[in-house]
């Protein structure tokens, strides 16, 4: 008999097969085999390796290596050292850029100069930790991952060794991320194409520098050494820097990013640890993926952006008017007291349509 609890039951698992994805043919090592690989050489942020945004061909094998790399880190003007921890030298790690269906393979080092464990959870990668159970490495070992890029946009990866290991090693300087293009490049929300004219990459970190009795940063021997003070100053949640690249000033003044009226900029923001809210000071987002996902339409017209602690987001703009550019987090003392605020240095034509000032400041009149 067919019963309403029944039909209701039939819709509900038509509806769970519906929401289910697909179930996608996996290939097997002799077909993986047969791709095309490409060798590609990571570049420090804020720049991007060179890529294409529409993939000329079909999937590749995109071979990367990063090393680990446990250094003292100056993170302001005060010169504030921080005992860092590094994915291939810079904070954040650089950014990888691959398309979707493409297999990402990375070759992580943690050189005998190094003290401790580490591996690596990229969030775009699916089964075992991120990858993080298939690479904890020690000093004096490397390791081969290899994932395949399913889902598209930007997304952290970060070392995640275990327990109180793992928000220590991330704010420390252990994130980045990698950005996976659909294979027809970035749409607007009509699926149109967008592309862009520079690629900048804008990891941004909260650090906990402990203090000594007088309020001044203390400074340590080794990682070990600041360990347990660091942890201490981590567990009350207030950061002593909130920096973008590493460091106060990384992106402001000769360190600035350059780029001209007309030009099409894509800004990638990660955070791996902490919400964040960019602002681009005079300028906009016209295309904003909040979340990161390509799979998603683009917010437009964007004042203020938000990306949420363990993700990155991507935000398009074509500049306007020519000037230096400040880019915050709007938190306004993040941006200036704590260190979070990036420069863009921006040549061309100004435009007094789009603003003029039609008188200049002076004396209020008296009559
Ligand atoms: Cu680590």
């Amino acid at each position: 008999m067919f019963t309403r609890r029944r039909a209701l039951m039939g819709a509900a698992a038509a509806a769970m097969l519906a929401a289910m994805p697909s179930m996608t043919a996996f290939a097997n090592e002799t077909e993986i085999a047969a791709l095309p690989r490409e060798q590609v050489t990571l570049v420090a942020p804020p720049f991007v390796h060179a890529h294409e945004q529409v993939a000329k061909s079909g999937p590749k094998v995109v071979e990367f290596t990063m090393t680990i790399e446990e250094k003292p880190v100056t993170i302001d003007d005060e010169g504030t050292v921080l005992q860092g921890m590094t994915f291939n030298g810079s904070i954040p790690g650089p950014m990888m850029v691959v398309h979707e269906g493409d297999y990402v393979e990375l070759n992580l080092v943690n050189p005998g100069s190094n003290s401790m464990p580490h591996n690596i959870d990229f969030h775009a990668a699916t089964g075992a930790l991120g990858g993080g159970a298939l690479t904890l490495i020690n000093p004096g070992e490397q390791v081969k991952l290899r994932f395949k890029a399913t889902r598209t946009g930007t997304f952290v990866y970060h070392c995640a060794p275990e327990g109180p290991m793992i928000p220590w090693h991330v704010v420390s300087g252990m994130s980045g991320t990698i950005m996976i293009l659909p294979r027809n490049g970035l749409k607007n929300e009509k699926g149109e194409p967008l592309t862009y004219d520079k690629v900048f990459y804008i990891g941004e970190n909260d650090f906990y520098v402990p203090r000594d009795e007088d309020g001044n940063f203390k400074s340590y021997e080794s990682h070990g050494d600041s360990y347990a003070d660091t942890l201490e100053v981590m567990k009350r949640l207030v950061p002593s820097h909130v920096v973008f690249n590493g460091a106060k000033g990384a992106l402001t003044g000769d360190n600035a990013m350059k780029t001209k009226v007309g030009e099409t900029v894509l800004i990638v923001h990660s955070q791996a640890n902490r919400d964040t809210r960019p602002h681009l000071i005079g300028g906009h987002g016209d295309y904003v993926w909040e979340e990161g996902k390509f799979a998603n339409p683009p917010a437009k017209d964007l004042e203020t952006w938000f990306i949420c602690g363990g993700s990155a987001g991507a935000a398009l703009y074509t500049f306007l008017q020519p000037g230096v550019y400040a880019y915050v987090n709007h938190n306004l003392i993040e941006a200036v007291e704590l260190g979070a605020t990036a420069h863009f240095v921006v040549e061309g034509e100004w435009s007094d349509d789009l603003m003029k000032q039609v008188e200049a400041p002076g004396p209020i009149p008296t009559h």
